[in-house]
C-alpha cells in the first residue's frame, strides 16, 4: 500500500514512518509513506502556505493553489486517481471498520490541515472524503493522519505476526480485548487467574471470550447492542452478569 500525506509538517510524519510495528513495515517494502509539503509548490518567494482569513479575525486559513499544485504532483508520481482524505472534527467518525475498508485500498491521500482551516473551495473541489478520529480538537490535523497510517498499516498483509494478529483485536468481532497477564504468577497486588495456567486450552478460551463480552458489557454497552451473539455465547455473557451481581451485592447483615 502507498499513503502520501499533504502536510507543513513532514517531520511529524516522516518520524512516526519509521517507529514501531509501521516503521517495520515500511523497511520490509509491505508500505510506502510519502510526505509533501504544500510550501514547497508555493509561488512567492517567502513560500507561502497560508493567508489571513477573508472577513477578518485572527488566524490564517491555508491556501488553494499549493494545495492543488501538491495534489497533482502526488497523482502524477503516483500515477493514481485515489481519492483525497482530509482529517478534521466535521468528518465522519473513524471506526475499526472504516479502517479495514481503508486498509483494503491500495493507494492513500491523506491531507493534514493547520491554522484555522483549509480554504473551503480546497475542500469543496478536490476533497473525496472528510475523517474525524473522535470528538475533540487538535491543533493540526497530523496527530490524526498518523492515527490512519497506523490503523491501517499494521493491517497490511504481513505486517503482524500470528501473536498480534488484527483477529485478536479488540474490536475485530465487536468487541473489547480480555485481560493480558505475565510473570509472576502470584503478586501482592493478586494472583492470575487458575484458568489461564491451567494448559486447557479450550476453557481459557471460553474463559477469555467471557471477559471480553463482561469488559464489553461494563464499559461500552453501546458495542454489544451491535453484536449478534449465538446461544452460546449468549450464556457467558449472562454467566459473568450473574459473577458480578455476585460480587458487587452489598454484603447482607448476619440474620437476614
Ligand atoms: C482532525 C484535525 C481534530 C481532528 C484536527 C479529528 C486540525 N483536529 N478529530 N485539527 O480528527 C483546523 C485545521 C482543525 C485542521 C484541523
Amino acid at each position: 500500500m502507498r499513503i502520501d500525506i499533504i502536510t507543513l509538517f513532514p517531520d511529524f510524519i516522516d518520524h512516526c514512518a519509521r517507529v514501531g510495528v509501521v516503521g517495520r513495515a515500511r523497511e520490509r517494502g509491505l508500505l510506502r509513506i510519502q510526505t509533501w509539503n504544500p510550501r514547497d509548490f508555493a509561488s512567492d518567494n517567502y513560500r507561502s502556505a497560508d493567508d489571513r482569513c477573508y472577513g477578518g479575525g485572527p488566524g490564517m486559513v491555508m491556501m488553494v493553489d499549493p494545495l492543488r499544485k501538491a495534489l497533482a504532483k502526488v497523482r502524477a508520481e503516483s500515477g493514481s486517481d485515489a481519492g483525497l482524505i482530509y482529517l478534521s472534527p466535521q468528518g465522519r467518525r473513524l471506526d475499526q471498520a472504516k479502517v479495514a475498508e481503508l486498509a483494503r485500498r491500495d493507494h492513500l491521500i491523506l491531507l493534514s490541515g493547520r491554522y484555522e482551516g483549509v480554504d473551503e473551495r480546497f475542500l469543496e473541489h478536490a476533497v473525496d472524503e472528510e475523517l474525524s478520529i473522535g470528538d475533540y480538537v487538535l491543533s493540526g490535523g497530523e496527530l490524526a493522519a498518523a492515527i490512519v497510517i497506523d490503523a491501517v498499516g499494521r493491517l497490511q498483509e504481513g505486517v503482524l505476526n500470528d501473536a498480534q494478529s488484527a483477529e485478536q483485536d479488540s474490536f475485530s468481532h465487536g468487541l473489547l480485548d480480555c485481560p493480558h497477564y505475565t510473570r509472576p504468577e502470584h503478586d501482592v497486588w493478586g494472583d492470575v487467574p487458575a484458568v489461564l495456567t491451567s494448559g486447557d486450552h479450550a476453557a481459557i478460551r471460553r474463559w477469555r471470550l467471557k471477559q471480553s463480552l463482561g469488559r464489553t458489557w461494563l464499559r461500552r454497552p453501546d458495542l454489544l447492542e451491535r453484536v449478534e451473539l449465538d446461544k452460546n455465547t449468549r450464556a457467558l455473557l449472562m454467566q459473568y452478569q450473574h459473577e458480578h451481581a455476585e460480587k458487587t451485592r452489598p454484603d447482607r447483615k448476619s440474620g437476614d
